[in-house]
């Protein structure tokens, strides 16, 4: 393996690199909930949060709380304790009842002094219990902490390592969302699948490392010719699947169409060879399916994909 332009293992690092400032940059504000009955007091924490850059709602009705965590999907909770007809307690017990939101940190924030109380509430799920009152500096201090140690460790659960990119179950939940998203605001969106030409081949020929080569070299080419807010992610072993938002057909198929020649050209270097490697491309838009979700979707891109395949190769299908 002594031929490379660039050792796999260091394209890997690099790419990690590249995602982590990539990410520090384009990281949305933390969005936190408060749920609290002193109105004044969750007043006062939203709008502390909300100086320090943070997007922070208040709860009025805890009952409501699962279609709030739902819709405004929160990175953390800050629970009171004691209120009217819900206690915190009540409901921590319920939240920690869904598995999605299993990773979702709860704070207790409460004047409650009794350990006793305190030990039941770490017993119903809870992550911390801080004690009111509490400065400023140190809401804003444990909140963000938190949150910045959830979003590596969901970084972790829904990406890929070698290319950085979503997950396949991810992908899957992120065309859903998105889908439903610009289908609620009367936006266009597009899906594509890619999937690399006889790609068994480079691995019987140049060996695995040189083919994973091949796999994040592409990844870095989505990511560099999408948008920021397009999602991305790897399918399988050596397949793709984008959700273009905001993108009808023509425009997805021009883009992607682009890439596939891009991609053709870039030479591959292993034992002292060259080669070069190309990609067939499905594309599915929410135009010409209004009433498909975004797996559906997915699942059309899929068939176009098999077409471009049977076509031939290097080819984008609709
Ligand atoms: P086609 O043009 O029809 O897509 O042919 P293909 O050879 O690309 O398709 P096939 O699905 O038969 O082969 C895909 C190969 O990708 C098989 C598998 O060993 C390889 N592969 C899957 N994941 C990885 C990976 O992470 N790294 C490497 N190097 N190879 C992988
Ligand atoms: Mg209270
Ligand atoms: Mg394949
Ligand atoms: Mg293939």
């Amino acid at each position: 393996a002594e031929g490379y332009f660039v050792k796999p293992v260091d394209i890997t690092i690099l790419i990690n690199r590249m995602m982590h400032i990539l990410e520090k940059r384009r990281a949305p504000p933390q969005r936190v909930l408060i749920i609290d009955d002193d109105n004044d007091l969750a007043a006062h924490y939203q709008l502390v949060l909300a100086i320090a850059g943070m997007q922070a709602e208040v709860l009025q009705q805890p009952e409501a709380v699962i279609t709030k965590i739902a819709n405004f999907r929160p990175e953390i909770i800050l629970l009171d304790l004691h209120m009217p007809n819900f206690t915190g307690l009540d409901l921590a017990g319920v939240i920690r009842q869904y598995d999605e939101w299993s990773g979702l940190p709860i704070v207790f924030l409460s004047s409650e002094s009794d350990l006793d109380i305190q030990i039941l509430a770490m017993g119903q799920g809870a992550d911390d219990f801080l004690m009111k009152p509490i400065s400023d500096a140190q809401l804003i201090g444990a909140t963000r902490a938190r949150i910045e140690r959830a979003r590596r460790l969901t970084s972790l659960i829904t990406k890929d390592s070698l290319t950085g990119l979503l997950k396949h179950a991810s992908i899957k939940e992120a065309a859903d969302l998105e889908t439903a998203q610009a289908q609620r605001n009367g936006k266009p969106v597009s899906i594509a699948m890619l999937d690399i030409d006889n790609f068994k081949l480079v691995n019987d020929t140049y060996g695995h490392t040189v083919g994973d080569n091949v796999i994040a070299s592409l990844a870095m080419l989505l990511r560099q010719r999408l948008r920021h807010s397009d999602i991305i992610g790897r399918y399988g072993g050596e397949e793709f699947a984008a959700v273009l938002a905001e993108c009808d057909q023509d425009d997805a198929y021009r883009l992607l169409d682009d890439i596939r020649h891009q991609f053709a050209n870039i030479h591959f270097q292993a034992r002292n060879q060259r080669f070069n490697c190309t990609v067939s491309i499905g594309l599915a838009d929410s135009a010409h399916f209004p009433r498909l979700i975004g797996t559906e979707l997915l699942a059309i891109a899929d068939n176009a994909l098999y077409q471009a395949k049977r076509e031939g190769r290097n080819r984008t299908c609709i």
